[in-house]
Formats: structure tokens, C-alpha cells, sequence
């Protein structure tokens, strides 16, 4: 709290040089508020004050946050893009998806740090850059640029998620590879739920000055779920164990919450503190739906990161999963422990 409290301090003297001399009551004050205000911080700030590796650093601060700010203002203040359509002034317009799928490429293309990606729109890895003996120096990154994308013409919140793994293909890894994973909201706020293997925080955008600051920091998930958010309903028609545990939830007296997104539903179970999401299988679906590369293991880090779990259902932990293939599939069971 100390290193925020002297950002804090040199933030302020930076705007108001007269306080240079500051009386004990001011600077008891100020440390009182530099407890309680984290909006101070920029995620440069945080990344450079954690001590966080300087690609890695820039990777999040030159390519994943401009991304995201673009991929906010194509939700807001794009056409509402269907693919093959064409716009009123004749243009050919792109999905919603497939924009953000480019935008995201070509930031992390252009900062040089990245030697393969991977993304939900995309069938096959593309490299960007060799990584030879400078291979630290390069990381490989896998996302899902809308997650949800079906939700946007209703305005419901939808999101992007990232998750970051040394140079190399990550086929044949595990979760427990990502050096990072993060998490962009478009909602009411755009928000980005990150971490880098200690801890999860939150940062908010503030759009005025196009950047994040640390609105919250070490979310934690208590064992107990007080809400839940039961995803793929259809299957409890033909799988009594799913049924059960919905019967479960609603006979604890447990609160609905359930958007439709995966971004904004797990994002709601960090910052309430509790909660489940769970994503199962059924015979149209038998591996389960959502992509253990681009969507379970980056959400899997964060919410293990807050204090929370993620299984499969069978039981095994989501980040100790093979990957097997890019779009590897599966069922999912989120959030609080002993709620999966
Ligand atoms: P998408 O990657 O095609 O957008 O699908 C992922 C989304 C998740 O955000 C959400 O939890 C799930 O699909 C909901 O799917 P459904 O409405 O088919 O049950
Ligand atoms: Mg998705």
C-alpha cells in the first residue's frame, strides 16, 4: 500500500507543486485516501510497480488494452455489422466478430511481441515472429475477441478474453502455462480483469484520457456461492445429475444471475465475491461448448487467481487439461468451491 501511497503522493504533487510542504494532517489524509482510491493508478503504473516482466508489460499496455478501446468503440459506435450485408451508404460490412478478430491481430502484430496467436475466428495458429534465442523476449497469445457476439444487438454486455503462454505453439500445454490472462467488459463500463499469475484486479476505463485505472485490486471468491448461473439448461432435460444440482442451487434459496455471456457472468461472480457459472454437456453438445483455449483456461486462471475453482464434470481441474487441438471443447463448472 506504501508504493501506491508514494504514486499516490507524486501523482498529486505533479498537479499541485504548493503541497510540496505538506503539514502531518494533510498527509494523513492523503494516505487515508490513497487506501481507499485506487483510481490513481494506471495499468502501465500497476504492471511497472508489480514488477511485471517489460514485454509482458507492453504487451498488455501497447497492444491487449488499445485493442480492447478499439473493440469498444466498434461495439458503440459501429454499424450493427452482419456479415456479406452492406451498410446504407452501399459498403460491405464486416461482422461484429470478424472486426474484432482483425483488430486484435493487428495490434499484436504490430508490437512485435508475439510469436503465435490463436483466436476463436481463426481455424490455425498464425505466426507473427520467429522465436529463436530471443524467445523470452516473445509470447504466444490465444483470444476470443467477442465473446458473445450474438448479444451485442440487444445490448446486453458482452466481452474479450485473452490468455498469454510462453513462445510456442500451445498445443499439447496446459492453463497452468499462461503466464496471463485477462478479460475485457463491454458494458455499462468497459472494464479488464487481469492477471499475471498473482492475484486478479480490475481496471476501469476511463475514457477521457483512453486509459485503465486500478479500480480493484486482489478480488477474492469466497467458498460459498450465494448466486448461479446455469448455462445450457436443455441439458438438465435429459441429465438428471444437472437437473439435481439446479434443484440444488434453487432449494439453498440461491439468487438467478445469468446473462447469456460468459465475460459478464464469471465477471459477476469476481466482483460480487461468490457465485457459480456452469457450462455442461448433452448429447447435441458432448464435449461441452465452450473452448478450453480461448474461453475456460484464461477465465480458470483469473477465478483460481481470486480464491475460486474450475472443474470439469468429471471432476478435473479445467487448468491441468492437455490441449489437444485449438478448439478443444469443455464442460465447465466455475466460481465459488464448494458450489462446483
Ligand atoms: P460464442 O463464443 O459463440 O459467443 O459462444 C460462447 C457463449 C458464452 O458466452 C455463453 O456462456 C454461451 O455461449 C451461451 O450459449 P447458449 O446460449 O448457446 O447456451
Ligand atoms: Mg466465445
Amino acid at each position: 500500500m506504501i508504493k501506491y501511497f508514494v504514486l499516490y503522493l507524486k501523482a498529486k504533487l505533479e498537479c499541485h507543486p504548493e503541497l510540496v510542504s505538506l503539514s502531518k494532517d494533510v498527509r494523513n489524509v492523503m494516505v487515508r485516501q490513497a487506501h481507499h482510491d485506487t483510481t490513481m493508478i494506471t495499468l502501465r503504473k500497476f504492471l511497472e510497480i508489480n514488477n511485471t516482466d517489460k514485454n509482458l508489460a507492453r504487451l498488455f499496455t501497447d497492444a491487449i488494452a488499445p485493442a480492447v478501446i478499439e473493440i469498444r468503440h466498434k461495439i458503440e459506435c459501429g454499424d450493427l455489422c452482419h456479415c456479406g450485408t452492406e451498410n446504407v451508404y452501399g459498403e460491405k460490412q464486416l461482422a461484429l466478430d470478424v472486426c474484432s478478430n482483425q483488430i486484435v491481430l493487428d495490434h499484436l502484430k504490430k508490437s512485435g511481441l508475439v510469436n503465435i496467436a490463436a483466436s476463436e475466428e481463426l481455424e490455425s495458429e498464425v505466426e507473427f515472429k520467429k522465436a529463436g534465442k530471443d524467445e523470452k523476449d516473445l509470447f504466444t497469445v490465444v483470444f476470443d475477441p467477442l465473446d458473445g457476439s450474438s448479444l451485442v444487438d440487444v445490448n446486453f454486455a458482452v466481452g474479450s478474453i485473452f490468455g498469454v503462454y510462453p513462445a510456442g505453439s500451445p498445443i499439447g500445454r496446459t492453463g497452468d502455462d499462461q503466464l496471463a490472462a485477462c478479460f475485457a467488459v463491454y458494458g455499462p463500463r468497459t472494464t479488464l480483469v487481469l492477471t499475471l499469475g498473482k492475484g486478479t484486479h480490475e481496471f476501469r476505463l476511463n475514457h477521457k484520457e483512453n486509459e485503465f485505472f486500478l479500480s480493484k485490486e486482489n478480488l477474492k471468491i469466497l467458498p460459498q456461492a450465494k448466486y448461479f448461473a446455469p448455462g445450457n439448461l436443455r441439458a438438465a432435460a435429459e441429465r438428471d445429475d444437472y437437473l439435481k444440482k439446479i434443484d440444488e442451487y434453487i432449494k439453498k434459496g440461491m439468487t438467478l444471475r445469468y446473462s447469456g455471456g460468459m465475460v459478464p457472468d464469471i465477471n459477476h461472480i469476481l466482483i460480487k465475491g461468490n457465485g457459480v457459472f456452469s457450462y455442461p454437456s448433452y448429447s447435441a453438445t458432448p464435449e461441452g461448448k465452450l473452448r478450453l483455449l480461448f474461453e475456460c483456461n484464461p477465465m480458470a486462471l483469473l477465478v483460481e487467481q481470486a480464491g475460486g475453482g474450475a472443474i470439469d464434470e468429471g471432476g478435473a481441474r479445467i487448468l491441468s487439461k492437455k490441449i489437444t487441438g485449438l478448439h478443444t471443447r469443455t464442460p465447465i463448472f466455475i466460481g465459488s468451491k464448494s458450489a462446483l
